[in-house]
C-alpha cells in the first residue's frame, strides 16, 4: 500500500510566511488567550512569524494578526534583525513616562498617526522554552509591545484616534482592497496545480 504523505523534504518546507488580518476584518477584534503548551509546532509558529515580521517589514507581530488567537508576540526593533524577542503570555508589571510616538501597523497599511503611551515598562512573560522572564523596555520598544499586547486584545492603534479618522481611514482601506484583486487561498492554488492550470 502506497503512502499518501509527503515525502519528507516537501513535508515541512524551513518557514513560510503567513498572511496578515488587515483592518477592519472582524478577527482582528479576537480576544487571545494564554498559551499553555510549548512544543515543536509554537516554536515553528514563531519562526513563521519573526518571518513574516522581517518580510513586511514591520518590527513587532502579534499572533492575532496572523489569525492565531493565543498570547504571542515576536519583536525586533533593531535596524539589522539583531534584537529579535518573543514574549509569551506578557503581563505589564509598571508602566512609566507618558509621551507620544508616530505609530503605524501591518494590519492597517499606509496609516500612520500619533498615540500617547508609556515610554517605560516593566514586563513579565515566557519564552518559547515556556521558561518566565522579566525585563525593562522603552522607547520604541516600550511602545512597541504596547502596541502588540493591544493585538491580543483585540485592540488596534486606530482605536486610540477620533471615530471620524477611524471611519476615514475603514473607508481608504476598504476601497483599495476592493480595487486590489484577491489572493487565492491556498486550497484554489492546490486545485488548479492538480487540473494543471
Ligand atoms: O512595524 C510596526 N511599526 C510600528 C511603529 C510604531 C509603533 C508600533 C509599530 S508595530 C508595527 C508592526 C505591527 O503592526 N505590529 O503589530
Ligand atoms: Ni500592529
Amino acid at each position: 500500500m502506497m503512502s499518501n504523505e509527503l515525502p519528507f523534504w516537501q513535508g515541512s518546507p524551513p518557514m513560510a510566511l503567513l498572511d496578515i488580518l488587515e483592518f477592519p476584518d472582524p478577527r482582528l477584534r479576537t480576544r487571545a488567550v494564554p498559551i499553555t503548551i510549548f512544543d515543536a509546532a509554537l516554536s515553528r509558529l514563531i519562526d513563521d512569524m519573526f518571518e513574516t515580521m522581517y518580510a513586511a517589514p514591520g518590527i513587532g507581530l502579534a499572533a492575532s494578526q496572523v489569525d492565531v488567537h493565543r498570547q504571542l508576540i515576536v519583536m525586533d526593533c533593531s535596524n539589522d534583525r539583531s534584537d529579535p524577542l518573543v514574549f509569551i503570555n506578557p503581563e505589564i508589571l509598571s508602566r512609566e513616562n507618558v509621551g507620544v510616538m508616530e505609530e503605524g501597523c501591518l494590519s492597517v497599511p499606509g496609516i500612520f498617526d500619533e498615540v500617547e503611551r508609556a515610554q517605560r515598562v516593566r514586563v513579565r512573560a515566557k519564552d518559547r522554552d515556556g521558561k518566565a522572564f522579566e525585563c525593562e523596555l522603552d522607547g520604541i520598544r516600550a511602545v512597541c509591545l504596547q502596541h502588540e499586547m493591544d493585538h491580543l486584545d483585540g485592540k488596534l492603534f486606530v482605536d486610540y484616534l477620533s471615530t471620524l479618522k477611524r471611519d476615514r481611514i475603514r473607508k481608504k482601506l476598504e476601497k483599495e482592497r476592493r480595487d486590489r484583486p484577491a489572493k487565492p487561498d491556498s486550497a484554489e492554488v492546490s486545485a488548479g496545480a492538480a487540473l494543471g492550470r
